[in-house]
């Protein structure tokens, strides 16, 4: 059968617990809000296929089966992920303090160049909120990464944090632009070895006194 896609991204949804990670896979994979599955079942991940430059991509979204509340994310669950959405909840500070604890863990063990994006979710209840838009964006400035505020209740912003990533095409001009080294040492090999080979080792050089 035809691929019917031009890149597979693997990305990951990561906060504390109860900041609305699985509410906004749903809203996000079956445009969605349902507040009674949620919490217990476990999800691997869900897929929608959505257009980024131009190009099909298939977004393959994984939420944790709440592990996050007994900080037990391990390398397993970062393994192939391109980007990590970083979730906290504008009502509860606690969560937007853990983001820099998630953050560690990431580091620890996920791949160095994985694309991050902080979301503040739930902006939908602006009178109980507790952490601030500035806030939330200065902390994504220090770590040089996107903020959005999003609720997976009104909506907001879900496709806009669906469709912020780069594709790895974008990331490639440094490999281009360093392509030729690999080629330049494999020259130099083939050429020792030919040397090798026919003229013996070391038989140009001249050595004093011998
Ligand atoms: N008002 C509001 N409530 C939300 C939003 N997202 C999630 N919730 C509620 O927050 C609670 C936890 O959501 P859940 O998705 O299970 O959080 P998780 O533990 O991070 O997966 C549920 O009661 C949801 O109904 C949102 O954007 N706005
Ligand atoms: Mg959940």
């Amino acid at each position: 059968m035809a691929k019917t896609y031009d890149y597979l991204f693997k990305l990951l949804l990561i906060g504390d617990s109860g900041v609305g990670k699985t509410c906004l896979l749903f809203r996000f994979s079956e445009d969605s809000f349902n507040t009674t599955f949620i919490s217990t079942i476990g999800i691997d991940f869900k897929i929608r296929t959505i257009e980024l430059d131009g190009k099909r991509v298939k977004l393959q979204i994984w939420d944790t089966a709440g592990q996050e509340r007994f900080r037990t994310i391990t390398t397993a669950y970062y393994r192939g992920a391109m980007g990590i959405m970083l979730v906290y909840d504008i009502c509860n500070e606690k969560s937007f303090e853990n983001i820099k604890n998630w953050i560690r863990n990431i580091e620890e063990h996920a791949s160095s160049d994985v694309e991050k994006m902080i979301l503040g979710n739930k902006c939908d209840m602006t009178d109980r909120r507790q952490v601030s838009k500035d806030r939330g964006e200065k902390l994504a400035i220090d770590y040089g990464v996107k903020f959005l505020e999003t609720s997976a209740k009104s909506s907001l912003n879900v496709e806009e944090a669906a469709h912020q990533w780069r594709l790895p095409d974008e990331r490639l001009p440094r490999l281009v632009l360093f392509w030729w080294v690999p080629c330049l040492l494999d020259v130099f090999a083939a050429a020792a070895a030919v040397a090798v080979i026919f003229r013996g080792p070391y038989c140009h050089l001249n050595i004093p006194g011998s």
